[in-house]
């Protein structure tokens, strides 16, 4: 095979992997190798998405997807278990070491369903559930209608405060004496600031309630020390595993009650889950080893300096920031500022012509639908992972600003994605 993406270690996988699917199935090869030349030449700024290391990938891709395995270690339902008890057993010691707690299920295939397991084991169908709109910030699976949050329970939601687009604790313990709930949910896809997980704790006791964490977006941050910890305020907190935490695509469910820790087992399995992924459940453990590791902390901390550097160059372009900066890796661009007529759709169009790619993302009380948006959301954590620093966020930020000054015109982003190629040779994919 040739050389498909000039970095050694990804052209090493890619070819390894595609002379094995060139023969077997050329069309999956194809648009897979056409994925390998885009991840490594593009810029990653959605907030979500991260670069797994080797170790992380290949261990997804090996011969622990042929087994069951339901049950949980020294209780399966199948034989031939015992290598997959030794694998999840590593995995559950290894992100319970992470954060500090006492109990762990590294079972969920998703975030998704990491909520849906720990809404069954804490709510009732019916219970009301305290918690921020996708809308404002929160994510889908905290109560959208249409998801099983949204149909299976009473949502009610707190907001952010119009003027600062912060959580306003105060208006939060007022929706929770006014709703009653069951439990209430904190953690977020598109919040860019610190939550204080114990000022959350204080209002769910003023009410009775369980204080659940969704931390999918902050888990890597929290690991290395750039975000305070949801323990020991959360009697429950899920996460995927594949945002900043650069594991492989999946859930977990944590908590430090031991009441709460069985509830949870039995509604991962058989709750609501079958067969465990454990081709996944071994990459989680192989991610959360690298996690633990020092250089962790140092990537953590770098990809909220990359953030903020970020935010700065932005709003020195005149782009406006919702909250007006960030604490963590991601930031909601507000375009209206800049250019009035300007939506987060034709923007996200454009800089992917330019190489630049990331989402479009409603902002508080936008008034254009989901699909069009007056905002992007932008995260560092993959670019943080290639090696890029705070000198080049300024770059990246002015490279942003061209495409969408020219309004996404043709000669621009050629130009822009030559450089942008350029800084992906600079900075390659697994390069180091
Ligand atoms: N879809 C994810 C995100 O982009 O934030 C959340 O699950």
């Amino acid at each position: 095979m040739t050389n498909t993406t000039e970095s050694p270690v990804l052209d090493k996988m890619s070819c390894t992997l595609l002379e094995t699917l060139e023969s077997a199935d050329p069309q999956v090869a194809a648009s897979m190798a056409a994925e390998a030349k885009r991840q490594q030449f593009t810029l990653e700024l959605i907030a979500s998405e991260n670069h797994v290391s080797p170790a992380v990938m290949h261990t997804m891709g090996s011969w622990l997807t042929n087994k069951y395995a339901e049950g949980y270690p020294g209780k399966r339902y199948y034989g031939g278990c015992e290598f997959h008890d030794q694998i999840e057993d590593l995995a559950r010691d290894r992100v319970k070491e992470m954060f500090g707690c006492s109990y762990a299920n590294v079972q969920p295939h998703s975030g998704a369903n990491a909520n849906v397991a720990a809404f069954m084991a804490l709510c009732k169908p019916g219970d009301t559930i305290l918690s921020l709109p996708i809308s404002s910030g929160g994510h889908l699976s905290h109560g959208l209608k249409p998801n099983f949050s949204g149909t299976f329970y009473n949502i009610e939601s707190y907001d952010l405060d119009s003027e600062t687009e912060t959580l306003d604790y105060d208006h939060i313990a007022k929706r929770a004496l006014e709703t009653n709930p069951k439990m209430i949910i904190c953690g977020y896809s598109a919040y860019s600031r610190t939550i204080d997980f114990a000022r959350f704790r204080e209002i769910a006791d003023s009410v009775g309630a369980y204080l659940m964490a969704d931390i999918a977006h902050i888990a890597g941050l929290v690991a290395g020390g750039a975000h305070p910890s949801p323990f020991p305020h959360a009697h429950i907190v899920t996460s995927t595993t594949h945002k900043t935490l650069r594991g492989p695509r999946g859930g977990i469910i944590l908590t430090d009650d031991e009441e709460v820790a069985k509830l949870v087992d039995r509604k991962v399995f058989p709750g609501s889950q079958g067969g465990p992924l454990m081709h996944i459940i071994a990459a989680k453990a192989v991610a959360f080893g690298e996690a633990l590791q020092p250089s962790f902390k140092t990537y953590a901390k770098q990809i909220v300096k990359n953030a903020n550097a970020l935010a700065d160059a932005l709003v020195a372009h005149g782009y406006r920031l919702c909250s007006g900066g960030t604490d963590n890796h991601l930031m909601l661009v507000d375009l209206r500022p800049r250019d009035a007529e300007l939506t987060g759709a034709d923007a996200e169009d454009w800089l992917g012509a330019a190489g630049i790619v990331v989402n479009k993302n409603g902002i508080p009380n936008d008034p254009r639908k989901p699909m069009v948006t007056s905002g992007l959301r932008l995260g560092t954590a993959a670019l943080t992972t290639r090696g890029l620093v705070e000198a080049d966020m300024v770059l990246v930020a002015s490279l942003i600003d061209r495409v969408l000054a020219s309004s996404g015109d043709a000669d621009v982003c050629s130009k822009v994605c030559s450089e942008v190629h350029a800084l992906c040779e600079k900075y390659p994919l697994y390069g180091h």
